[in-house]
């Protein structure tokens, strides 16, 4: 297998719970997790790419049960929404996983096992308070209690029940001083930083045990040894990651070889559990802690929450179909500081597409690949001796890849479409001050040298960009006839070909006209 001497880089996307239809902020995580996804596969790794639906849990029998519906029927039916929505976006997952797969049973049972053996799994009663749409307990110290005595969690504003029932217990309370050391040896565990001293100084706080099964509903993986049980929602959920790759023994060599997880992205409100239950667990369980866990921020309309009673709820279809999923792709990431909140809106989306996408890029393209297909019979002129300009640029050009890995292997997305596009900027500052049109009537070679700069800036640019715009850069690189071997970041530093023969320049991307 010509994969095996590559290096495995295994990368995972929360898995949504599919009560209720994608909305925008799903769409985010899986556009980003994507073109990380696809960034280090050209870059040369073997990508595992996991995500998928958390079906089990109150919450979805609960709304079930008021649609009238079997749970099961509003999983399928859900589960195949966000599937699709997945492919419409253009999302390189390797599996899309169901918590309902009956591999992912095993795996929950191996791993619930693993923690009993160690000592970790108690019986005992649970009494506190429950959030059924946010499937997490509450402490009294995190409620906020309204002058008619109802409760809500004070992090999310959902309502809380008050639960009593027969539970198992996992001793979260052993692990307070472990985890503490996990996030001081391992800084890079948890980012962006700030989510790290919020969990340290959540843990700090000191940890109580956490009730990990529920006995009022059926709707979950059963406790292995006590039906009557089934496992709380998010020992399942979490697992999630160990099934979908083999986890304990449907594929070792996929387990050996992936496992670790490389990189859990998340959104910003499920980081307790993936940085204080999930990594408890594997340490109860014996198993390796996934290297790092990077929680993104919330998606914002015009700045406002994203509610059904405000009617704002974008459809994720909508806004691909407005302005197309490249522009879409990329606005998302640009725009937004990955790990920060952010907010999208018309006027925002549509200022990105004209000035980054129309202007700085396709119009660089367009107007260089005319000039070469008008002056020199649409094939590749052979450059010249490269002035000091021609020569900066070019090095310029040249540095991105190391300047890009830097940002994507620190989860700044935006800050290499930054950098891209700040080359972009420069080259076009460069196509202003040569003129190659005057050039082209009084020194075809000069002018030759002055295109073949600009088309080979925009090739490496194209190369850099595939992980965000899959598809505009495709076409980028047609019209550079730069062939499908020749896509990868390994060919960043082999020169556009001279001579080639160019098909005829069309433009990549239109500008959006705000009268249409
Ligand atoms: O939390 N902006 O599922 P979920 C950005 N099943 N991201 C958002 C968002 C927004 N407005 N709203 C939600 C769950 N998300 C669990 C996960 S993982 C083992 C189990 C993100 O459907 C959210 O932060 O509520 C999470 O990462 C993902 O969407 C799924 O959210």
């Amino acid at each position: 297998m010509a994969s095996a001497a590559k290096t495995p880089f295994y990368i995972t996307t929360a898995i949504a719970y599919p009560n209720g239809v994608p909305h925008i902020g799903h769409a985010y995580e899986y556009i980003s997790a994507d073109a990380i996804a696809r960034f280090k596969r050209l870059d040369g790794f073997d990508v595992y790419f996991l995500t998928g639906t958390d079906e089990h849990g109150q919450k979805m029998q609960q709304t079930a049960a008021a649609q009238g519906i079997e749970t099961r029927a509003l999983a399928d039916r859900n589960a195949a929404a966000f599937r699709d929505l997945q492919r419409a976006l253009g999302s390189s997952f390797d599996r899309f996983i169901r918590t309902t797969d009956d591999d992912h049973t095993t795996a929950s049972q191996a791993i619930w096992q693993r923690m009993a053996d160690n000592g970790d799994i108690y019986l005992d009663t649970f009494s506190g308070w429950y959030s059924v749409r946010d499937e997490a307990y509450y402490a009294d110290d995190e409620l906020t209690v309204a002058p008619d005595g109802s409760r809500t969690a004070t992090a999310t504003g959902t309502p809380v029940e008050w639960t009593e029932e027969s539970s198992y217990f996992f001793r979260l309370s052993a692990y307070g001083d472990k985890l503490l050391e996990l996030y001081e040896s391992h800084p890079e565990f948890i980012g962006p930083a700030t989510r790290r001293n919020e969990m340290a100084s959540f843990v700090s706080g000191g940890l109580r045990d956490l009730s990990i099964s529920r006995t009022t509903f059926d709707w979950g993986v059963p406790v292995p040894g006590d039906p009557d049980h089934v496992m709380y929602v998010w020992v399942d959920a979490l697992t999630n990651y160990l099934t979908g790759v083999g986890f304990p023994d449907t594929d070792p060599d996929a387990f050996a070889r992936f496992w670790p997880a490389d990189l859990h992205i998340i959104g910003k409100d499920i980081v307790r559990f993936h940085c204080v239950y999930w990594p408890a667990f594997l340490m109860s369980a014996g198993i390796e802690l996934p290297k790092r866990v990077f929680a993104h921020g919330f998606l914002f309309n015009k700045g406002e929450k994203m509610s059904k009673s405000v009617g704002n709820v974008v459809d994720p279809y909508t806004l691909v179909e407005q302005y197309g999923l490249d522009p879409l792709r990329y606005f998302l990431l640009r725009e937004v500081s990955y790990g920060q909140d952010g907010s999208y809106s018309h006027e925002a989306i549509v200022a990105r597409i004209n000035a980054d996408l129309s202007n700085e890029l396709g119009n660089l393209a367009q107007r260089s690949l005319s000039m070469i297909g008008k002056n020199y019979d649409h094939t590749v002129p052979t450059p010249g001796a490269l002035t000091d300009d021609d020569a900066a640029l070019l090095a310029r050009a040249d540095g991105l890849l190391e300047t890009v890995r830097a940002e994507f292997d620190d989860q700044a997305l935006h800050l290499a479409l930054e950098a891209l596009w700040e080359v972009l900027a420069e080259t076009n500052r460069y196509i202003s001050a040569q003129e190659p049109w005057k050039l082209v009537k009084v020194d075809l070679d000069r002018a030759g040298t002055v295109l073949w700069v600009c088309a080979e800036v925009v090739r490496i640019v194209a190369l850099l960009a595939q992980p965000v715009m899959p598809d505009a850069t495709g076409k980028i690189l047609d019209l550079l006839a730069v062939d499908a071997e020749s896509r990868t970041f390994a060919s960043i530093a082999d020169r556009l070909a001279a001579g080639v023969t160019l098909p005829a320049p069309s433009p990549v991307f239109p500008r959006y006209d705000t009268k249409s």
